[in-house]
């Protein structure tokens, strides 16, 4: 069983290419199942093989404990991993080939606080890997390409395990795709659309950063998807299945 953990920032569309990812693994003859991880979720775009909602609710815990919505998603989030070994059991009974993990919306809360980086290292799975997912919408200029950026590699650092960036909303963007890719591909391109910022300080401290980022091996490919066309799926389910076979590579 290959477990893949879907993170990225709050409304990327975590739930919508979970539900894909099902729907691709299905179509092409797999046992997928899908394991909602957050507890905050109201309506899901799928129907979750499992939920961490059986275990852990967040309005049971507003009411018990007299908290307020944010107090009580932090709690949650707390108690994801004291439930790990049910979940486990459960997954495990349904012997699916690919487990597809939708995490909590807020990714602070699961990458940042111990839970999350416990319930990924100690979830038991042949393969694992992380899909963080840039939002199309967000990635609107060079600086928030990088803060992202930055932000996907630090979920990295939090979860120490393989990880795949994804751009969601691919529909949307229309012909500033081409121009976000570039930003991912190439530093020149980056730090040319960084020449048109107006603060100059400014401009320079994220060539710096930039740079320091490629020469510390932290930059990825981005992979363009459309969780409403499906256009993009077949480039990231491939790029996928190569760094969940280079975890079994290392293994042998
Ligand atoms: N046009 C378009 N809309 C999308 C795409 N992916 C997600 N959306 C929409 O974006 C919104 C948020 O999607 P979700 O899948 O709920 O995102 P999420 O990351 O799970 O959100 P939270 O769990 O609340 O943080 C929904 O209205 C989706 O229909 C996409 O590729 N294209
Ligand atoms: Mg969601």
């Amino acid at each position: 069983m290959d477990a893949i953990f879907i993170t990225g920032t709050a409304g990327s569309g975590k739930s919508a290419l979970t539900a894909r990812l099902i729907q691709w693994y299905k179509d092409n003859s797999a046992f997928p199942v899908s394991l909602n991880l957050d507890p905050g979720s109201y309506k899901l775009p799928y129907e979750p093989d499992v939920d961490v909602r059986d275990y852990v609710e967040v309005n049971t815990l507003m009411d018990k404990y007299d908290l307020g919505p944010n107090g009580s998603l932090v709690m949650a989030s707390d108690l994801i991993a004291t439930r790990l070994d049910d979940i486990q059991t459960e997954v495990n009974e349904l012997n699916p080939d690919y487990v597809i993990i939708d995490t909590p919306g807020q990714i602070e809360l699961f990458a940042f606080r111990a839970s999350g980086p416990y319930f990924v290292t100690n979830f038991q799975a042949d393969n694992k890997a992380s899909l963080f997912v840039f939002d199309g919408m967000l990635v609107s200029s060079p600086i928030n390409f990088i803060s992202i950026s930055l932000l996907s590699s630090a979920v990295k650092l939090r979860l120490k395990i393989a990880q795949l960036n994804a751009l969601t909303k691919r529909d949307l963007l229309l012909e500033r795709l081409q121009e976000i890719l570039d930003w991912s591909t190439s530093n020149t391109s980056l730090e040319k659309s960084l020449d048109n910022e107006k603060d100059i300080e400014y401009s320079i401290l994220l060539k710096e950063i930039t740079r320091f980022y490629n020469q510390a091996g932290f930059s990825e490919d981005l992979f363009a998807i459309s969780n409403l066309t499906m256009s993009g799926m077949v480039n990231l389910v491939a790029a996928l299945a190569r760094i969940l076979n280079q975890g079994e590579e290392v293994k042998d």
